[in-house]
Order: structure tokens, then sequence, then C-alpha cells
């Protein structure tokens, strides 16, 4: 088939996107680093982003890496393992596996000290051992498959983690009442690529709007979306669909207040919904990294509710970097004159190309410009 780079990208899935790390790599002078990461990389994709991210924090080494190193070289630790579920004042709450109530712990001081630079050892979905021979305390700590986490707002220096092994961020939106936001959408799907947790969009309110275009081109991105009513119960448009979708995983839930998310939340897992009384609206005086708290769900999923996530890193990406975590953009990439083309201003820019030919959607562009002019300036 004709067209060959561009065929080979076009609809491939979050999970499956073959030739970011190439195209990393050939856009970027600083291959040599990427040769630390040969060994535990787990695809091309998995290189590229570390690759975003370690240049992004600490010097050269992401705070995920250097957690995880660090506790590669800690002791085993003996106990019970378990889950970190929540905070309760000085205490960690530990859900054992063994099905047990909660446990407060307290946390043994190695575990306290390990990583510089951040304000919190232990966030909610941390997988723990527990010693129970006394009072219970936190002996061991596992790497972590992902993580979010932010600058301090109190001190910049700081690095607040709130949330850890999630497996789904659930992105949500409204067709209607508030209108449907892409660049808001974009902002989150550019945080869980960041972040290497996979996204998933539900849009809401289908009663109070209309949102064909961006069911669309969210699709065509090859993302997973849902067409949602999440004020009608279990019986609702498209909930047990999502329900479907969703068992099993570790999921955040993300989205602007009053797209529904404590009604979705109250559709899918009612259980879980009488128990949490709120879920996540962005921002705004609550506590992100202690008020953070996930739930269990029935069939072994897990609900976490943590606010911040808006805010979360993207900061100390350069524009390259978000470029390649918008799959659409990273698509034309290979075809701007400039390798290290940031598509604003390159003369032969295949990416304000395709734009102009309908190619690429004017609010993915119009979003990536406002991350890059906004954000990364804001560093
Ligand atoms: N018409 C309609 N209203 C909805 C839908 N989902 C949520 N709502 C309403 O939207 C309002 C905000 O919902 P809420 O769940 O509190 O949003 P949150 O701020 O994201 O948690 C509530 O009045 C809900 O009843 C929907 O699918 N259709
Ligand atoms: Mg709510
Ligand atoms: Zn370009």
């Amino acid at each position: 088939m004709a067209g060959g780079h561009r065929d080979k990208h076009k609809g491939a899935g979050w999970s499956d996107r073959p030739g970011l790390g190439r195209l990393r790599r050939a856009n970027t002078k600083e291959s040599g680093r990427q040769g630390r990461w040969e060994d535990r990389a787990e695809d091309e994709t998995a290189v590229d982003l570390h690759g975003a991210i370690e240049r992004a924090s600490h010097a050269g080494e992401s705070l995920l890496a250097k957690f995880n190193r660090l506790l590669r070289d800690a002791d085993a630790g003996d106990g019970e393992p378990g889950e970190v579920s929540g905070f309760d004042g000085t205490r960690v709450l530990v859900r054992p596996d063994d099905g047990g109530p909660e446990l407060p712990c307290s946390v043994r001081r190695v575990l306290k000290k390990l990583v510089a630079g951040v304000k919190n050892p232990l966030c909610v979905g941390d997988r723990v051992r527990v010693d129970r021979s006394h009072d219970p305390v936190i002996t061991a700590l596992a790497p972590r498959r992902n993580q979010l986490e932010r600058a301090d707002s109190h001190n910049r220096a700081l690095v607040q983690v709130f949330a850890a092994n999630l497996d789904r961020l659930v992105v949500v939106a409204s067709a209607g009442d508030p209108p449907i936001k892409p660049a808001l959408i974009d902002r989150y799907l550019v945080i869980a690529a960041f972040n290497r947790i996979e996204p998933l969009v539900v849009v809401t309110k289908p009663d109070r709007g209309e949102a064909a275009a961006e069911l669309a081109l969210y699709r065509g991105l090859g993302l997973e979306v849902h067409l949602v009513r999440a004020d009608c119960g279990a019986e609702g448009e498209g909930v047990a669909a999502l329900r479907a979708a969703l068992a099993g995983l570790t999921c955040v839930v993300a989205g602007q207040s009053g797209v529904g998310k404590s009604s979705l939340i109250n559709a899918l897992f009612p259980e879980a919904a009488a128990r949490t009384g709120r879920v996540a609206d962005e921002g705004h005086g609550r506590h992100t990294t202690n008020s953070a708290r996930s739930w269990l769900l029935p069939g072994g999923g897990r609900l976490v509710d943590t606010p911040g996530i808006r805010e979360c890193t993207i900061t100390g990406l350069e524009p390259l970097d978000v470029a390649l975590l918008y799959s659409d953009l990273a698509r034309f990439h290979p075809d701007c004159h400039f390798r290290d083309c940031t598509h604003r201003h390159e003369p032969d820019c295949a990416v304000r190309a395709a734009v102009g030919r309908g190619d690429i959607a004017a609010s993915r562009y119009a979003s990536y410009l406002a991350i890059v002019e906004e954000d990364l300036a804001a560093t």
C-alpha cells in the first residue's frame, strides 16, 4: 500500500504506537541517553516516554525512575501484602490483600527518606508490605508502574505524588451543560500519555447536547470513547458497556466540575459511591495528597478519587515532547523540514499543512499550541 509510515501509524491504539521511540531518537540530539533504558524498556514507546520524563525533572533522572531504582536496592521486607488506600492524619491506610479491613499504619523510617524532593513517599495505589506483629507498620514498598505527580503548590521544588499503579485515566466531558471542551480533553490525554496511563474518554449528557464530531475525532485517534447517560442509574444509556470496559481495573476519574463524574460513579458502582460521598472535583481547597482515596469495586477493580489531576506535571516538557504525545501530530512530524520542528512558525511544516488540509483537527492543533505556549512558557 502506498503511503508508507503514515498508514502504519494511522489509528494505532494507545498501547501500540509504533515508531514513537524511533521518532524521538531521530529528533533529539541526546540519543545516547536512551541506552540506559534499553534493559528495562518494555517497548519503544516506553523508551520514548521515559526519555521525555527524564528530561522533565530531577536533573536527568525522573522521579519515578529514581524511586524504582532505590526500591530495588531496598530491603525486601517481611509482612503481609496490601495496597495503600488512603490517609488518616499521619497514618497510612492499607487494604490488605487477604480482604481484611483497612489498617492504619505507620511507615518504617527508611521508606520515609527514600527520595529527596518528594513531599510524600507513599501514595494511594502503592503496593506495600505490612508487619502486623505489633502496631501495623509498612516495611516495604514495590516499584510503581506509573504515577500522577505535580509540583507542590507551596514549594515548587517539591513533587507531590498522588496516585500510582493506575490502569485507566477516565476523562469525562459532557455533550452540553457545560459544553464539551476539546482543549481540556486534550490536556488530560497529554497527562495520561506522559504518565503512561491508558486514557478512556466518556462523554455524558447525550440529552443535553451534540457531540458527534468530538466522538468521531477521539475514536479516530484510536481512543476508546463512551457516550453515557449518567443521571439515570444503572439502566442509563451506555452505563453497562462502560462498566464492562472498566471491570477489574484501577481507574481515576478526571473532568471539569458539573460534567457528571459523581453521577457516573453512582450509576456504575452504587456500592462504592455510597461510601465515597464525593469524587474529585478538580482543584480548589482540597489537599491533593492526603485526600486521595481508593475504593475497592466489585470484581476487584479500584476507583481512585483524587483532585488535582488537571494540574499534573506537563511543565518541563519541550514542544517536541508534547507533539510526540499527540499521536495525530506525531504522525506528520517526520515530514517536517526541520527535525526539531515545533509546528509553530517553521517553514515547510507538515503538521501545519495537515491542519490546513483538515487531516489534523483544528481543535487538536489549537490545544497543542495552548499547551506549548501557555504551560511550557510558565516554567
Ligand atoms: N441531563 C443529564 N444530566 C446529567 C447527566 N449526568 C449528570 N447530570 C447532572 O449534571 C449535574 C452535575 O452532575 P455531577 O455528577 O454532580 O457532576 P460532577 O461535578 O462532575 O461530579 C447533576 O445535576 C446531574 O444530575 C446526564 O447524562 N444527563
Ligand atoms: Mg462531583
Ligand atoms: Zn512541523
